[in-house]
């Protein structure tokens, strides 16, 4: 296995992740520990913007962090049927909230890979607050060349990570890991082809995350040309809408609120959610 951080672009994302101590991410984990770097799905309850001032941006931080768990729940389903004994990967496990579910709902063996060192060591601190680190354990690996097994891996997901990365590199090594029939679950923000190319407020939300979002079509190129077939293709892009009109308001919103509602509003970007098996 060559060095985890290949390139320049590679180390510039790690710096950002081993920095990121944002309250929009820590508040919301702080609830009950599952520290998410994904968004929201669902309708927030808009009683959370009214009542007493003391509490609400306490409550409306509990909702966002609902919506953010109830994401993952949808993405969770995709796998479906998972055994204890399977092997997962989340290619991309941030501080590992969607692996700590996949625990959680499945008892199966999780493997997190990221290239911040920094989101290694919470995520593993975590495995143990949660007495889980003997299934659930989380490694400074490349998510373009893990360095596991070949054809161990029961399911893989990408929680919103794929705009880190070539996606002809990425389903290369994913096709690898899987077993036939593996399944592979992804969702993602991706720019409309339909529209044309790259809107500003696309730009705009590259540019806040030093990533590069890709067009809707190079997913299915890239799974297509790795044997990954896709089963299901979900736009979630109304379901989660809600999610940042309330992040707007809230006491944690970080100023990438009005591009994300700007270019799902002008239909420029989706939310989308794709399922696939490996042939
Ligand atoms: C970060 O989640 C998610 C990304 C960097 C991927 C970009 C996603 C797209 C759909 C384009 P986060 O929870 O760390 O972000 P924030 O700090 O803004 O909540
Ligand atoms: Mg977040």
């Amino acid at each position: 296995m060559t060095s985890v951080l290949r390139t320049d672009y590679q180390r510039s994302v790690a710096d950002y992740w081993n920095n990121e101590r944002d309250p929009v991410n820590l508040r919301l984990g702080d609830i009950d520990g599952l520290y998410h770097h994904h968004y929201g799905l669902g309708e927030y309850d808009p009683s959370v913007l009214e009542g007493p001032a003391a509490t609400r941006d306490e409550r409306i931080i509990a909702e966002l962090h609902r919506l953010e768990t109830a994401q993952a729940d949808v993405l969770l389903d995709y796998l479906e049927p998972v055994a204890r004994e399977d092997r997962l990967l989340d290619a991309g496990s941030g501080r590992g909230g969607t692996s700590f579910m996949a625990n959680q709902r499945f008892g199966s063996f999780v493997d997190g890979v990221s290239i911040s060192e920094s989101q290694v060591a919470f995520a593993n601190g975590q495995a143990m607050e949660r007495g889980v680190s003997d299934r659930v354990r989380f490694h400074f690996r490349n998510m373009l060349d893990t360095g596991l097994e070949s054809g161990s891996l029961h399911g893989i997901w990408t929680n919103e990570t794929t705009m880190y990365v070539d996606l002809f590199e990425l389903y290369q090594e994913f096709a690898r890991l899987l077993r036939h029939g593996g399944r592979y679950v992804c969702i993602t923000g991706c720019y409309n082809d339909v529209t044309g190319g790259r809107s500003k407020a696309v730009s705009r939300i590259d540019e806040h995350y030093t990533c590069n979002i890709h067009p809707r079509s190079e997913y299915f190129r890239a799974l297509a040309a790795n044997g990954l077939v896709p089963i299901n293709v979900v736009d979630l892009t109304a379901q989660t809408m809600p999610y940042w009109e309330l992040r707007a308001q809230s006491p944690v919103a970080t100023g990438i609120e009005e591009p994300f509602l700007t270019a799902y509003r002008e239909g420029s970007f989706h939310y989308l959610l794709i399922a696939a098996d490996r042939i």
